[in-house]
C-alpha cells in the first residue's frame, strides 16, 4: 500500500494515483499546527515539508519526482508519453515547469504576502518570484493556443503538474487566471480522477470551496 503524507502538492500525487487506479492511503500532515511534534512524519521526512510517500522500502519527497517514480514503477501509462513519442519533449518540459517555473516561485509570493511581517510583504524577492511565474505562464498560454493539453491532444501528468500550480496561484488570491488558463483548468479538473482526488483531500476540497469564484 502506498502512503501519501500531506496534501498541498501531495494533491498532484493523489490525483495521479487516482488516474492510475492504484491503491493508496493519505496520511494528513498539518503544517499550520507545526510539524515539530509529528514525530511519525519527521521520521519519514526529517526536513518536515510535504508531500512525501512511502511505498514498501521506498521513501520519497518532491511531488514531480514522486509522480515520475510512480509512473515508471507502475506504468506504462498514457499519462507519460514514451520518449520516442513526438509529445515527449513538451510533456517533459511542462511536467517540470509546473513546479520549477510556476508553483515554486508562486509559493514564495504566497508566503511573503501572507506570513511575513507587514513591512516585508512587498519585498524584492516576492516581486521577482511573481515576475518569474508570469514569464513561465506565457509558455503555458502559448502552448494552449496550439493544443488542448500541454503535450498535445492527450491529457498527461504534465497537466496535473501545471493545473496544480494554476489552482494554487488562483486560490491564494495572488494571481488571477486569464480566460485561456481558466478554460484549460476547467478541462483538466472535469476529470473523474480529479473529483475522486478532491474527495480524498478534504483540506484541499474545503480550501477550494472557500475560495471558489475568487
Ligand atoms: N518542490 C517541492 C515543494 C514542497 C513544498 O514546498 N511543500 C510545501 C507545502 S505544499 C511545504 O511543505 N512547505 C513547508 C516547508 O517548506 O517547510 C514539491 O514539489 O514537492
Amino acid at each position: 500500500m502506498i502512503t501519501v503524507f500531506g496534501e498541498g502538492r501531495g494533491f498532484r500525487v493523489v490525483w495521479l494515483l487516482e488516474e492510475m487506479a492504484l491503491a493508496y492511503q493519505l496520511r494528513s500532515v498539518d503544517l499550520l499546527a507545526g510539524v515539530e511534534n509529528d514525530t511519525e512524519f519527521l521520521a519519514v521526512n526529517p526536513s518536515g515539508f510535504i508531500p512525501a510517500i512511502q511505498d514498501g522500502d521506498a521513501t520519497m519527497v518532491e511531488s514531480i519526482a514522486i509522480m515520475e517514480y510512480l509512473m515508471a514503477r507502475y506504468g506504462p501509462t498514457p499519462l507519460a508519453p514514451d520518449p520516442h513519442d513526438p509529445a515527449f519533449p513538451a510533456y517533459q518540459q511542462f511536467l517540470h515547469l509546473g513546479e520549477a517555473g510556476l508553483a515554486t516561485p508562486m509559493y514564495f509570493v504566497v508566503v511573503s504576502r501572507n506570513l511575513e511581517p507587514e513591512a516585508e510583504r512587498r519585498n524584492w524577492g516576492a516581486a521577482k518570484a511573481l515576475e518569474v511565474f508570469e514569464s513561465r505562464l506565457k509558455l503555458v498560454k502559448h502552448q494552449l493556443g496550439r493544443s488542448p493539453y500541454l503535450a498535445g491532444d492527450r491529457f498527461t501528468a504534465a497537466d496535473i503538474s501545471v493545473t496544480y500550480a494554476l489552482e494554487f496561484a488562483q486560490r491564494t488570491g495572488c494571481f488571477v487566471l486569464g480566460e485561456t488558463e481558466r478554460a484549460y483548468v476547467n478541462r483538466t479538473t472535469g476529470r473523474d480522477a480529479y473529483r475522486r482526488a478532491m474527495d480524498t483531500c478534504q483540506a484541499t476540497k474545503a480550501w477550494a470551496a472557500a475560495t471558489r469564484g475568487q
